[in-house]
């Protein structure tokens, strides 16, 4: 690539902006507790940050529920301050991504509540999917779509009083849009337009495969081909079109394009539509060499021929944490077996977790890293009656959410709210051990967590660019070098693993045994 394009090997922040920094005390994180943690993230060493949506929005799906994409919500703060913040990141060397939410808009959206006033065949309804029901009085809702939301199994639609359904595949306050409308597809170009003046280095796009849909709207079939509103071929010129928009700020997009055929993935990544999209396959990786290391290679394999870099996922706001799915028998993504409380051992969790990032910033491609999981943070148990998260009410409890990987951060273990915000509590409560992960502490302590990702960031541009090469190792031992002369081992095995004689050790998760040999659950980085 003749000049380097920085986001082929970039480590993204995500920041969760709720539950980040309080500035202003109230409970809630907001752009003043960002900024003046400015100084932290650029201390860490990460490339970019992308902000989880801060739009105005009644918060009704963590603001994935957008009343106006130009507006900052006033529990964050203003536009003013975002432009100041993204100012001021990029002063730090830092790029920032925002999140941009297609599939659905809030249902206080302008657009929508006119759709309501204007009632069934109104021009105002054609921009999402409102239709009659079935049955003799139209009381059975128009198709059998299933949520989106896992554990629920709620209609994805809902009746007004004047008869009419209308489409929503996550909760009844977040419409979906008609994306075969122009007037919905002149909007976001828009909207992107709004962002990119303001500086913005890229934009996340939210259930990017799941904005167009069958206009005939029929039931699910059996391995329907074409799926009805998964993934269809619609999406791809939609994508070209913002990716014209894009190449004139020189943005970046990611999308979350959950979908599980490899090769139907790979297809959103063109020079012409994503530059990259998120590869998810280690939230369902067991914690084992063997399937750890087929997906790595299948997910470079799938990169491989379109020039895509790769990107690389522990975790984010919609996933149990790292910690606590590693530390447990059954370390697979699954929301049931969370609620069924599979117990966990933090102390493997942790140790395995430290061995998982030095893996996964060993790798070619982008690293997207999620608040929090510098600190260590366990998944934490958030009272029935402070749960906050949709998805637990859509599934009638029977998964606890997504709440426990959102609890506010710990800054400082000597102050109230272990330092998030001073004055109120924050909105989700802090479980009591929340202070012995706090930054002040782990920042003096050189074998914390934070500790090892600060010193992994740094090190890592001696990786390179270059491909990875596995080198020969023992069962249970993933072993590989990059162009650059650095090697990366992690042993998983139970017996400790020799290193390679005559290479350095640069970094470790975790301490050498007596005679120099890497122990189960650590992993190590060397200069060849
Ligand atoms: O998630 C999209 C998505 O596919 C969800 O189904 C997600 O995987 C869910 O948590 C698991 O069932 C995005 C956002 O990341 C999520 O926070 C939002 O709730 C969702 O979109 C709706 O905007």
């Amino acid at each position: 690539h003749a000049q380097k394009e920085w986001w082929r090997s970039a480590v993204v922040y995500q920041v969760y902006v709720r539950s980040f920094a309080d500035g202003d005390g109230d409970g809630t994180g907001d752009l003043a507790g960002v900024r003046a943690r400015l100084p932290y993230l650029a201390g860490l060493g990460v490339d970019a940050l992308w902000f989880t949506p801060w739009y105005l929005s009644p918060m009704k799906d963590g603001g994935y529920d957008v009343a106006d994409y130009r507006a900052i919500d006033p529990a964050f703060g203003t536009l003013a301050e975002a432009e100041k913040l993204i100012a001021e990141a990029r002063e730090r060397g830092i790029r920032t991504l925002v999140d941009i939410v297609p599939n659905h808009v809030s249902d206080q959206h302008p657009w929508f509540r006119a759709a309501l006033a204007a009632g069934p065949g109104s021009p105002e309804r054609e921009l999402f999917h409102f239709r009659p029901g079935r049955g003799r009085n139209g009381e059975l809702p128009p198709n059998d779509w299933p949520s989106q939301f896992a554990g629920s199994t709620e209609p994805v639609w809902t009746r007004l009083p004047d008869g009419d359904w209308y489409l929503h595949l996550f909760t009844p306050e977040q419409p979906d849009l008609n994306w075969a409308h122009p007037a919905v597809r002149r909007e976001h170009e828009d909207i992107l337009r709004f962002w990119f003046e303001r500086g913005v280095a890229g934009v996340r796009i939210d259930s990017a495969a799941l904005l167009a849909k069958d206009p005939d709207l029929p039931d699910l079939a059996a391995d329907p081909e074409p799926h009805p509103f998964l993934d269809r071929d619609e999406l791809h010129d939609i994508y070209r079109a913002w990716r014209r928009v894009a190449d004139e700020y020189d943005g970046v997009f990611v999308g979350e394009v959950w979908l599980p055929d490899a090769e139907r993935f790979a297809r959103y990544l063109r020079p012409d539509e994503l530059h990259t999209a998120f590869n998810f396959s280690f939230l369902s990786c067991p914690w084992d060499a063997g399937r750890l290391r087929a997906a790595v290679d299948t997910t470079l394999a799938e990169h491989a021929p379109v020039d895509a870099p790769a990107t690389w996922v522990l975790c984010n706001h919609d996933v149990t944490r790292t910690v606590t799915r590693y530390g447990r028998e059954d370390t697979g993504f699954d929301f049931a077996a969370k609620a069924l409380g599979i117990p966990t051992d933090p102390a493997l969790g942790t140790r395995r977790a430290r061995a998982a990032a030095l893996l996964s910033l060993a790798l070619p491609g982008t690293v997207y890293l999620y608040q929090g999981e510098e600190l260590g943070l366990p998944e934490a148990e958030i009272p029935a009656d402070r749960i906050q998260d949709p998805m637990y009410f859509r599934s009638q409890g029977s998964d606890p959410g997504r709440d426990g990987c959102r609890v506010p951060l710990p800054w400082v273990a000597g102050m109230p709210y272990a330092g998030f915000g001073s004055q109120q509590e924050p909105w989700l409560p802090q479980p009591v051990d929340w202070p012995s992960y706090a930054v002040d502490r782990q920042q003096r302590d050189p074998h914390s967590v934070l500790s090892l990702y600060r010193e992994a960031i740094a090190l890592r541009p001696l990786f390179g660019d270059g491909p990875l090469t596995w080198l020969p190792a023992s069962d249970g031992v993933l072993a590989f070098a990059r162009a650059g002369g650095v090697l990366c081992v992690v042993n998983l095995a139970p017996t400790p693993a020799e290193l390679p004689a005559p290479a350095r050790l640069l970094l470790s998760s975790g301490p050498l045994d007596e005679a120099g040999r890497l122990p189960q659950d650590t992993a190590a980085w060397l200069r060849a």
